[in-house]
């Protein structure tokens, strides 16, 4: 049956808070095993993929050093695969902990990482997917997997916040600080609601033309999701898109920044004050500033998105996914394509070789 363009990207990003409730169901059912999981701390733990399982391993991997205190690293697979010498410490005695992270679990690069990782190694790993019955999580010691994070179109979007979600709520279960398991359920009805109340303004933005570039900025945790939300606009809608580091943003690229540019910052905590320069400065330059924080009040932006959901930084960042992969969808729609089938991808790269 022919679905309209954009049907299923649309209904997995407007309902993705359904799936996060589900992730974290199963996931509480299984809490004592996933303590036990973590009673030994490994020296590293590294955290890899492929695309925007790459840029999930990037954030997790900040989450979990924030959280646990342990050395946490975020690479992509084909670099833990082709090129271990850079990755694996060469000399340690006790071997580092891998958790590879892929949607559809089928990834060839993925699968390969951790084939090397275990070769290399003999350290152990966990697998965080979508798929129980696919291959990585089928050869997992053990697996997180989303529930109801499943998706049909070929970018992800609620299985890629499902499986953040999950790394999150098993950093929770260590000591030290972040966000607890019990911040972590309250997210699904915050994200309901901020879904609906943003979906207006992420419209206006959307089909507004004199927007043509579109640059992400986050530092820290909110790195890796700033580069998921550039990869969903460049997918989606075949944008200039790009991702930076807040400050990094200065040293150079800004000299693309024009009166047709929108900058979106992902805010934080730490960094709140040194971030909220760059969008005033990059405001002088000519940009259009688009803000995403806890409370957007203070701010030197054009438009912004205010969580206003009472958790903390560490609980609360995954807030800006959802209005950022609607952006994209409507970007997408407004220049007549089809985000559930975007241009040259498929959903699961294999490779012979
Ligand atoms: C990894 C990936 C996706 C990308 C596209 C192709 O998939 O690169 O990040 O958006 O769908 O595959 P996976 O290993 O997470 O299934």
């Amino acid at each position: 049956m022919n679905h309209p363009p954009g049907q299923f990207t649309y209904q997995e990003i407007t309902g993705q808070w359904q799936a996060w409730e589900a992730s974290l169901q199963a996931f509480e059912a299984r809490r004592a095993e996933w303590q036990a999981w973590l009673r030994s701390s490994p020296p590293e733990m590294l955290f890899t993929g492929c695309g925007s399982t790459h840029y999930l391993a990037l954030a997790s991997a900040a989450v979990w050093q924030q959280r646990t205190g342990w050395r946490c690293r975020g690479v992509p697979a084909s670099e833990l695969w082709l090129f271990p010498d850079n990755v694996l410490a060469g000399n340690s005695d006790r071997p580092p902990r891998l958790v590879a992270i892929s949607r559809s679990g089928e990834t060839t690069e993925t699968l390969r990482a951790v084939e090397t990782f275990t070769r290399r190694t003999g350290g152990d790993w966990l697998a965080v997917g979508c798929y129980a019955e696919s291959a990585l999580v089928r050869r997992a010691p053990q697996a997180l997997v989303a529930q109801q994070a499943e998706e049909e179109s070929v970018a992800q979007t609620r299985s890629f916040t499902s499986m953040f979600l999950l790394t999150q709520a098993l950093a929770a279960l260590t000591a030290g600080e972040g966000a607890s398991l019990e911040q972590l359920q309250r997210l699904p009805g915050i994200a309901r609601r901020l879904i609906g109340e943003t979906e207006g303004l992420i419209i206006k933005l959307a089909e507004d033309d004199r927007l043509q570039r579109f640059v992400f900025l986050g530092s820290g945790a909110n790195y890796g999701l700033a580069c998921e939300a550039m990869l969903k606009m460049k997918e989606m809608s075949l944008s200039s898109s790009e991702a930076f580091h807040f400050l990094e943003f200065r040293h150079g690229p800004k000299s693309v920044v024009a009166p047709g540019t929108l900058v979106i910052g992902l805010l934080s905590q730490a960094a709140r004050q040194q971030e909220s320069q760059v969008l005033d400065e990059m405001r002088q330059l000519g940009a259009t500033v688009f803000a995403l924080d806890e409370s957007a009040a203070d701010l030197p932006a054009d438009f912004g998105v205010e969580y206003r959901s009472g958790l903390p930084d560490a609980a609360r960042r995954i807030l800006a996914l959802p209005p950022l992969q609607l952006l994209a969808y409507y970007r997408s729609r407004h220049k007549g394509l089809n985000p559930d089938r975007p241009t040259h991808l498929e959903a699961v790269v294999r490779l012979s070789a």
